[in-house]
């Protein structure tokens, strides 16, 4: 896979993604990180990228001409080649993107500053628009490494087998159980006796237990998506009624 990524800022892309897990699934060749400066395919004394809004308002808005070049090279290379644009008015990002989008061969971000981008920008030459989350950051560069660590954990051999990302437990779409190490206690709290006890059926019963408990009180939103099974149910409602006791 190749992540090419237009932006104004390339050198934000040097450090995050080639550290880790990624930086060694780089090293192998299992995919490629081309982060290229959007005023190399820009025009005049200034190289200008950018310029006021038609109709007036406040600040600049990124020209569609640079922007149209840089894909123009880019999909010569690769004429397949999805285009995703970051904005903050995007499809919201989530895991089964990542998963989908893992199978292309090559993946194009168009990161904006300003304002944002020409609108016949988004109609020619955008496939996807994506959004991080509800808040504002200052670009799309954050975001578009967001993704590509999302999207790149998915490839065949950046990751161990211990930590596929066939797994993860927000594929079952529960958040997960609590994890413990040694010491047995820490700051007088103990490790739960379940999980000394060795007997691994109790051990699994518990976790989903604890997956359960953990999403109804923080994501309880997310139980309306999951497919859950009889013991599941039964669990839940047990939970629910410890959680919010009648009377
Ligand atoms: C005043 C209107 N703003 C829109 C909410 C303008 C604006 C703010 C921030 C335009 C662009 C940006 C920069 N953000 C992104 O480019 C961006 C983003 C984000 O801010 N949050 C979550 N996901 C994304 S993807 C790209």
């Amino acid at each position: 896979m190749i992540f090419d990524i237009l932006t104004l800022f390339p050198g934000m892309f040097d450090s995050p993604l080639r550290e880790s897990i990624l930086g060694r699934a780089i090293k192998q060749g299992l995919f490629e990180v081309r982060a290229h400066n959007l005023r190399d395919w820009a025009e005049g004394k200034h190289l200008t990228v950018d310029d006021t809004p038609y109709g007036g308002g406040d600040g600049m808005v990124m020209k569609p001409e640079p922007i149209a070049r840089a894909v123009a090279d880019l999909r010569q290379q690769s004429p397949a080649a999805k285009v995703l644009l970051m904005t903050p008015q995007g499809v919201p990002f989530k895991q089964q993107h990542a998963c989908d989008l893992a199978r292309e061969e090559n993946l194009i971000f168009l990161c904006g500053r300003y304002e944002g981008f020409d609108e016949r920008v988004r109609q020619t030459l955008v496939d996807e628009e994506y959004s991080i989350g509800d808040f504002v950051l200052t670009g799309g560069e954050l975001p578009a490494m967001v993704m590509i660590d999302a999207i790149s954990r998915h490839l065949p051999g950046v990751l161990g087998s211990s930590d596929s990302a066939e797994t993860d437990s927000f594929i079952d779409g529960l958040l997960e159980y609590p994890h413990y190490t040694r010491p047995a206690v820490f700051d007088g709290m103990p490790v739960p006796d379940v999980l000394l006890s060795g007997d691994h059926g109790r051990i699994a019963c518990w976790r989903r237990e604890q997956q359960l408990l953990r999403t109804l009180q923080r994501r309880p939103e997310l139980l309306e998506e999951v497919l859950l099974d009889a013991q599941d149910k039964k669990a839940l409602e047990r939970l629910r009624k410890e959680l919010v006791p009648k009377e």
